[in-house]
């Protein structure tokens, strides 16, 4: 039997937090083991709030560096800049004939990150489409995703499941694959809000590529609580955090990061999740300085990426093209 298809992207919106690495980017090596998979930089998304041109260019370069530097490899997954595949908003086009404004209007990122701009664009409502379209152009089953993705695969699979029963059988329905720790890493400063890159308190969050000593001085910061004593409860969100941090760095269960740390002061706690952090990202910030050099090796792997997902987009959307009606061209 073919092996089952893994889909994910993440947004060149910035340079990445430990929840993105936590909740997304640091599952996926392993999958290329298991399953056929594609990891998209999904620069097309990016563009639905407001970017620096030069910016998002050097973010794509980074992220890519960083897809390969954290053990995706290009013989085993498809690696591939969004853009490179015009079929991914040709999909999206169509899709977004299936959904209802009402439906959009609902999704709460679309909520969230409308009350931050100035001018609403119709591109951050649509926002969902694209990334349905991203996932059911290659018949993903599983979608490594953080927790907050949840209601957008939702979506995916209601449109899919439109489409299907309004012509015919034609796409997969994606499940989510969230981690078991840390799908939703919460703010170091406010933990009642998940950790974001785009949080203006950059002590609130921890990057991919923070030096050891930013990582110590933010996790020393952290906020927790004056109960003194370590418990995994929503009582103490500050203290379950650093936990589910370290458990999920360690690979270990939250229950197991408990005892680790019964009976220790949140001195020792920091202490050890700081230096659990820097002990994993250090070798991967190693090697992304030495990948980011190398330009053309990086623009060999996402040429290569495109071509083969290209192929892959363009048989689904043939299918799409003559079950909606249109004229075939292929
Ligand atoms: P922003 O926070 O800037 O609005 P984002 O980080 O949510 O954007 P992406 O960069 O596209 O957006 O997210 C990439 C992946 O990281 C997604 O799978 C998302 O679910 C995951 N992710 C983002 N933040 C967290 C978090 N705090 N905890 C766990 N997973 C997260
Ligand atoms: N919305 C996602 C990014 C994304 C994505 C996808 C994730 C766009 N297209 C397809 C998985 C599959 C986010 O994480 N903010």
């Amino acid at each position: 039997m073919d092996k089952k298809i893994v889909y994910s992207g993440i947004q060149p919106s910035g340079s990445l937090t430990i929840g993105n690495y936590i909740g997304a980017l640091s599952n996926f090596a392993e999958l290329q083991e298991e399953y056929n998979c594609l990891y998209c930089i999904v620069d097309m998304h990016a563009i639905t709030v407001p970017q620096v041109p030069a910016t998002l260019r050097k973010n794509t370069l980074d992220l890519l560096a960083l897809y390969l530097a954290c053990g995706l490899d290009p013989e085993k997954s498809i690696i591939y800049i969004q853009s490179h595949v015009p079929e991914h908003v040709e999909l999206g086009w169509i899709l977004n004939t299936m959904v209802g404004v009402g439906q959009l209007n609902r999704m709460t990122q679309y909520k969230d990150k409308a009350q931050k701009q100035k001018e609403v664009l119709a591109g951050l409502l649509n926002y969902p489409v694209l990334m349905a379209a991203d996932i059911l152009l290659y018949q993903a089953s599983l979608v490594p995703v953080g927790e907050d993705q949840r209601q957008h695969i939702e979506l995916t699979r209601d449109i899919a499941q439109r489409f299907n029963s309004h012509y015919s059988e034609t796409f997969t329905l994606p499940d989510i694959m969230a981690p078991k720790v840390g799908a939703r890493v919460m703010s170091l400063q406010e933990p009642s809000k998940k950790m974001s890159k785009s949080d203006d308190n950059a002590n609130g969050f921890i990057l991919i590529l923070d030096d050891a000593d930013t990582i110590r001085r933010k996790i020393s910061r952290a906020v927790t609580d004056s109960e003194g004593v370590i418990r995994y409860s929503d009582e103490q969100p500050g203290v379950k955090n650093l936990l589910d941090i370290y458990a999920a760095f360690e690979k270990i269960t939250a229950q197991e990061a408990l005892q680790h740390f019964e009976g220790k002061n949140y001195a020792a706690l920091k202490e050890e999740v700081a230096e659990s952090i820097i002990a994993e990202l250090s070798p991967i910030q190693e090697r992304f300085h030495e990948l980011r050099q190398d330009k053309e090796a990086l623009e060999a792997i996402y040429k290569d990426g495109a071509q083969r997902a290209s192929a892959l987009a363009r048989k689904t959307l043939r299918k799409v093209y003559r079950k909606v009606g249109f004229v075939g061209r292929y």
